[in-house]
């Protein structure tokens, strides 16, 4: 088998998409995601202009080989434009493979090992009463696994902590990117209050999670942990800016709270230190930005061996290719621990055919051939790119600040 063709999609059913198709000279194809929320174009260039004619006539069940042509080779290597442009040549090609053999994708990873895939899912709100109502209603809803985030009193609501939602705070139309304001010392005492009320509310036999989104110093997040360590959170997600792995040393010195982290990475040189330290508890890494299912299980096999367990990100802007993967790696893995899922519009899951399902709180990846999903290529061109991009942060006297 030959691969004959490669096409890149950019489209934009309510939020920008970047897909890519394999077409092989058996007929066969394959479909991947390489959406980077905000860079949409620049990976669709790098597939189009310096990916593409490179494999062409090459063997697609080679998938290491390839996934190693295309980091080993291009000499420049990591980073999310990279990364994302071989994770989606990398689930295309695994899609191939599956289709070949005719068996779902994670049976081809091992199989499963596991008979469904817990999720947690999100609630905001504008002060706390509101999202424990949330979270109870969510609760009804089946979710055994709900993450909480409640405006700051003082600061208009912000991407992440309130009732803007992610969906709403991501697809700004406008050219530059819309401008938030942070302030730590106001949060952080807000916080502990919120899950006490949630606890009062939801009582403990419920995973509870919250995300920081990169905003504090790991000795405030220390200080986070501590407070929170009454209410038993599953975990505390992105305390700290990522970059510096060492920073988690800080936090784990002073606190029992679980910490989730791996959003932005986007290779396992990013998480090693994290994960052979054991400064973490689930990497957060997800097969787009993470180099494909190729790259997902080199990292999620090296958190096997340090108690660090699964929990691929999965946002909207994750599309639903890239979630059908996760979704395979997750039931295979033996070290899965979560799965984040914000769900999709009907107007995407017209444009993206999908065999996994969502039912009260669980996944499942499917029984079809390959990963599961593919593209309505037709409909996808009725909805063509939009410049988006997410929000930026500062504090309030005008800094730049993380978020
Ligand atoms: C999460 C995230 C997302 C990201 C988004 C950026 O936990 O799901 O923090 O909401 O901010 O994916 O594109
Ligand atoms: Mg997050």
């Amino acid at each position: 088998m030959k691969i004959k063709d490669i096409k890149v999609i950019v489209c934009s059913p309510g939020r920008n998409f970047v897909t890519v198709k394999i077409i092989t000279d058996e007929g066969l194809h394959g479909v991947g995601d390489g959406t980077v929320n905000g860079r949409e174009l620049a990976v669709a260039s790098y597939l189009e202009d310096h990916v593409a004619p490179c494999l062409i006539g090459m063997d697609p069940m080679r998938t290491e080989d390839i996934w190693q042509y295309l980091y080993k080779g291009a000499y420049w290597r990591r980073g999310p434009i990279t990364m994302a442009a071989i994770g989606a040549i990398d689930m295309a090609l695994w899609d191939i493979k599956a289709k070949a053999a005719n068996m779902p994708l994670y049976q081809l990873l091992g199989g499963r090992s596991r008979d469904k895939v817990m999720v947690y899912k999100h609630v905001g709100g504008l002060d706390i009463s509101e999202v424990a109502e949330g979270v109870i209603a969510l609760r009804e809803q089946g979710l055994d696994a709900i993450r909480a985030q409640v405006a700051i009193p003082g600061l208009p609501p912000i991407y992440g902590t309130g009732a803007s939602t992610d969906q709403d705070a991501l697809i700004n139309k406008r050219v530059a990117p819309h401008e938030e304001v942070w302030a730590t010392h106001k949060y952080l005492p807000l916080v502990p209050k919120l899950f006490e009320k949630v606890r009062d509310a939801v009582g403990w036999d419920v995973h509870l999670l919250h995300d920081v989104h990169h905003r504090l110093t790991p000795i405030e997040a220390a200080r986070l942990g501590k407070d929170l360590e009454p209410f038993r959170l599953f975990w505390l997600e992105d305390p700290i800016p990522a970059e510096l792995q060492e920073g988690f040393r800080i936090i784990r010195q002073h606190t029992t709270q679980p910490i989730a982290v791996g959003e932005v990475f986007n290779s396992i040189y990013d998480t090693h230190t994290l994960i052979t330290e054991q400064l973490i508890d689930y990497a957060r890494v997800t097969s787009v930005h993470a180099g494909g299912v190729t790259g997902l299980k080199k990292i999620f096999d090296l958190a096997a061996i340090y108690h660090v367990r699964s929990a691929c990100h999965g946002p909207q802007d994750v599309s639903p290719i890239a979630m059908g993967c996760n979704i395979h790696v997750d039931v295979a893995i033996p070290n899965f621990g979560i799965q984040e899922f914000s769900g999709y519009t009907e107007a995407m899951h017209d444009v993206f055919k999908c065999a996994w399902s969502y039912d009260r709180g669980y996944l499942q990846p499917g029984e079809q051939a390959g990963h599961g999903v593919d593209i309505d290529e037709a409909l996808a061109a009725k909805h063509p790119y939009q410049q988006a991009y997410l929000p930026i942060a500062r504090l309030q006297d005008g800094s730049m600040t993380s978020w």
